[in-house]
């Protein structure tokens, strides 16, 4: 079903009506729109690959996408990408929407609003209020990308490669999953990382490796996580399915009993059987090329990250400085990762500080002491979590085989709005301007492209662009005036100064020492105001003007995130231990810091923790838009039709705020001011030229289609006669469509 010609109404309408006889898929423009249904529907298998390659199928699907990726790589010769994502705006709508949901599904009347609801439906205040947490704090989304790009996945790797390739690129999703995907609120799998997967081909068209980048991944998990929620997968799997033997040697407790994971008070899910996945991860990793003897280090730096969130420190002077307890939580640490339990006291109760050139030792306080231990469990996850990337790229790696060209699959964050914005949904919402913007030139550049092409006449839509808000972030200039602003575009020699953006200034401020959230929210509305997608707020808080609507950030932690900082001392002691993931992890950082008396503003820390998270983020992203340049994109867009992940509730409004923040309703509307409606003077003619009073047997094709726009009197400006095709303007003027195009009167009379 194409959308492109109708209207914003007619879209949902459609949308709604193909959902509800399980057509998830609906293509608006060049854009496939996937719904997710939240219940297995009968799309995919073998027998749905096979239609599809043969073409014997071509309703909008995954698979079509895919598949013209396959044949635009092979016939073009150029790579491709698949870019999925979602786009998820404030809980406000949505609460509204979730509340009604819920008044339906216990029968009763919809009541107008939940603000009237309260007090009005006692005892439903309860469900009011637990739904408000639920949609309040928690913002990623299940509409269902990772799900996409499986299915994507699926329908490349059916093609073969030989040598079993295809399988081990399918079976990385248990593994990244198992130790990237965790239960939200939202989504019982959620990604807590960014993916690219890039799957090569060889000169003959088949599989022949792959790549895989990571961007991203959310480390504060490992350590704290919210009611109702879990950690990584991997947590709960080791402890229900390690068989015995790994079970004692890794001393592994109920995971009600870890404080990291008991925090949360939610240890299953329903439906899944932890037990079973780990054998699933296990198998996977075997067939990914990773030794037993990997995959036994693998699992002792799971256990010892649980461990070492029960290690305990006792108090020992009135200045609330600690040692650790030595207990059997510091002695597993200690013998899983290798090291005496004298350097983990050492690396958990004391700094080592550099004061006015000066060497000394510092003991930590209680707080400080938890801090450090929560940060040594976050680096080493994030460790093991690079690790496993790098080994399963190692596997898939093509190699000195040779190399065609590739398809890429980007499963990212999509974009996020809610009560409260951090950190996290500061570099979330910066990468999805940049992939709108990706999105935005790619999908105007090629529609117009083909009417120049053609040659017919054309005046240039000019679409909204997000630049303005990408140089907030990237390269704002202070407007100090004509004069200031003349010198800097004049560019010529005299002393300028930097361009300033939130990303700078965010880097600025994290480096000094003194730097607090506050002074650097002052900053920012120091040096940013006179831009216009920037507002500084009362406090800490600062506004951005999105492409896909304002959202409200709170600094608070924005400076200790973005610096993210492991301590010298933590480094030395994993480059100490004997487990060897966490020791070659801290040997390549000391190696890459070989100037330490360069940062005088860290003293203790490596180099190569030189560059700010934000900063390496920017720096992935480059790398990312500048791989994606060079693709011919397909762009998938999920929907998330209610935020209870269950079947057959469909929220218009949900629905609705999902299309406006995508762009998906903006690619209709361009449409609309285009041609959408294409038809090959032929096709026309052959179609049409009965309906002609004279005979035109003889008459070439372009001739016959001009006879017949003329018979019916279409309007000019509806229409033009390109090179080889006939470009029509619909939805503004029923004559034009209804009367030639899609008229039922006629389409039946020519069937
Ligand atoms: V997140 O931003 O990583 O939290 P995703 O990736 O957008 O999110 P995901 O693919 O994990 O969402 O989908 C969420 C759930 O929706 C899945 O676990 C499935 O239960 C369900 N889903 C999604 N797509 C389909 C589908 N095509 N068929 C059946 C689906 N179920
Ligand atoms: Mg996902």
């Amino acid at each position: 079903m194409q959308l492109s010609y109708l209207s914003e109404p007619s879209v949902l309408y459609n949308l709604q009506y193909r959902y509800s006889q399980d057509m998830i898929y609906t293509k608006a423009g060049p854009v496939l729109v996937a719904v997710n249904p939240f219940k297995k529907v009968a799309l995919y298998g073998n027998e749905y690959i096979k239609a599809y390659r043969n073409k014997t199928m071509d309703s909008p699907h995954v698979y079509a996408i895919a598949d013209s990726a396959l044949r635009e790589m092979k016939s073009d010769e150029v790579n491709q990408s698949i870019i999925i994502s979602s786009h998820y705006k404030g809980p406000t709508g949505i609460l509204k929407y979730a509340w009604l949901s819920v008044i339906q599904k216990l029968g009763l009347e919809s009541s107008p609003l939940p603000t009237d609801a309260i007090g009005t439906h006692q005892p439903y205040n309860l469900i009011y209020l637990i739904l408000f947490f639920y949609m309040v704090h928690h913002g990623e989304s299940g509409a269902g990308k990772t799900e996409t790009a499986k299915i994507a996945m699926q329908y490349l790797a059916s093609l073969g490669g030989g040598s079993g390739i295809e399988y081990e690129i399918l079976q990385t999703n248990p593994i990244l999953e198992a130790f990237g995907n965790a239960k939200t609120l939202r989504n019982d799998n959620s990604s807590r990382f960014g993916k690219l997967i890039e799957i090569h081909f060889s000169t003959t068209g088949r599989i022949c490796g792959a790549m895989i980048q990571t961007f991203l991944l959310e480390k504060s998990r490992v350590v704290q996580c919210a009611v109702g929620e879990r950690s990584y997968h991997i947590f709960y799997q080791l402890c229900a399915g390690a068989p015995t033997t790994l079970r004692e040697k890794l001393n592994l407790k109920k995971v009600d009993e870890y404080k990291y994971l008991k925090q949360s008070c939610c240890y299953s899910i329903a439906g899944v059987d932890d037990a079973e996945m780990f054998r699933a991860v296990t198998e996977a990793m075997n067939i990914v090329h990773i030794s037993k003897e990997d995959q036994d280090n693998v699992f002792a730096m799971v256990s010892a990250v649980l461990w070492l969130g029960d290690v305990s420190f006792t108090i020992i002077d009135n200045e609330n400085h600690v040692e650790i307890t030595v207990e059997e939580a510091a002695e597993t640490v200690s013998r899983l990762l290798g090291c005496s339990i004298e350097d983990l006291n050492l690396v958990l109760s004391k700094r080592h500080m550099k004061v006015n050139n000066e060497n000394i030792v510092q003991k930590l306080t209680l707080t400080q002491a938890t801090d450090t231990r929560d940060a040594l469990a976050k680096a080493l996850y994030a460790s093991l979590f690079e690790w496993l990337v790098e080994q399963i790229n190692k596997s898939l790696s093509v190699g000195k085989r040779r190399t065609g060209r590739s398809i890429s699959i980007l499963d990212i964050y999509g974009f996020e709005s809610f009560d409260k914005n951090s950190f996290e949904q500061f570099c979330i919402n910066y990468a999805n301007e940049r992939l709108q913007q990706h999105f935005n030139r790619h999908l105007f550049k090629l529609e117009q492209e083909e009417y120049v092409e053609d040659g017919i006449d054309w005046a240039k839509v000019e679409f909204e662009d997000n630049q303005d808000c990408l140089n907030l972030f990237e390269k704002h200039w202070e407007n100090k005036g004509g004069i200031y602003n003349w010198l800097i575009t004049m560019d010529s020699g005299f002393p300028t100064k930097k361009p300033l953006g939130l990303l700078s200034l965010l880097d600025e401020e994290s480096t000094f020492p003194n730097a607090t959230d506050l002074t650097f929210a002052n900053k920012l509305k120091q040096h940013l105001d006179t831009n216009s997608c920037f507002r500084g707020e009362r406090g800490k808080a600062f506004t951005v003007r999105h492409y896909a609507g304002e959202v409200a950030y709170d600094t608070s932690g924005f400076l200790e995130k973005n610096r993210d900082l492991l301590h010298m001392d933590s480094i030395q002691f994993l480059a100490k231990c004997k487990l060897s993931i966490p020791q070659t992890f801290a040997s390549k950082m000391l190696a890459q810091s070989d100037n330490l008396e360069s940062i005088p503003y860290r003293p203790s820390v490596a180099d190569s923790q030189k560059l700010s998270v934000a900063m390496k983020f920017k720096g992935q992203l480059f790398q990312l838009m500048q791989r994606l340049e060079s693709t011919t994109p397909h762009f998938i867009r999920c929907i998330k039709p209610n935020n209870l992940q269950l079947p057959a509730i469909y929220g218009q409004e949900l629905v609705l705020q999902q299309l406006k923040c995508c762009g998906v309703l903006e690619v209709v509307r361009i449409s609309r001011s285009g041609y959408p409606t294409r038809m090959t003077h032929q096709k026309f003619a052959r179609r049409y030229g009965f309906l002609l009073l004279e005979d035109v047997a003889s008459q070439d094709p372009l001739s016959v289609s001009v006879a017949i726009l003329h018979q019916f009197n279409i309007l000019p400006e509806m229409y033009q006669v390109g090179y080889t095709k006939l470009f029509f303007r619909t939805g503004q003027n029923r004559q034009c469509t209804d009367l030639l195009l899609s008229s039922k009167a006629i389409n039946k009379y020519i069937q």
